[in-house]
């Protein structure tokens, strides 16, 4: 679709080295509105603005402290990477997704990464195909 075209433009054409602050980075601060479904201390996760399936959240770290994407990872991060898968699978539950969903990490301009912030994908509410695009 033309969606997801423009979405591999956006990652083809975002920088992997580039660590200045991204869109999620407002989104964190409440400068710019999001449908946040679940919050706490370390962890925000929001629906994606441009939906791939019924549900389709976003979970994501709020200090990114250096997690650009998960290629980043350091032993540092084993606390908030725990966080953040445990988080997804609250969130399905939450939402209902009882019969199974789909976590997705894009990595780098091959994996089709276009926001520059760790996050982690939860998709659900349908059939999912495999293999993935
Ligand atoms: O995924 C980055 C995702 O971020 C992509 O699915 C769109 C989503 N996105 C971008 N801007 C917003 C805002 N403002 N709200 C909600 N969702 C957003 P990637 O894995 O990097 O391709």
């Amino acid at each position: 679709t033309a969606a997801m075209a423009s979405e591999k433009e956006a990652a083809l054409a975002a920088s992997p080295s580039d660590d200045s602050p991204t869109i999620f980075d407002k989104i964190i601060n409440k400068q710019i509105p999001a449908n946040i479904v679940y919050e706490d201390e370390h962890v925000l996760a929001f629906r994606d603005i441009s939906p791939q399936a019924p549900t389709h959240i976003l979970v994501i770290p709020k200090l990114r402290n250096g997690l650009t994407g998960i290629s980043k990872a350091e032993e540092k991060h084993f606390e908030i990477l725990g966080r953040l898968l445990y988080t997804a699978k609250i969130v399905a539950k939450q939402e209902g997704l009882d019969d199974g969903f789909r976590l997705v990490i894009n990595d780098g301009p091959s994996g089709c990464q276009s926001v520059y912030h760790l996050h982690i994908h939860l998709l659900g509410g349908r059939q999912m195909n495999w293999p993935p695009g």
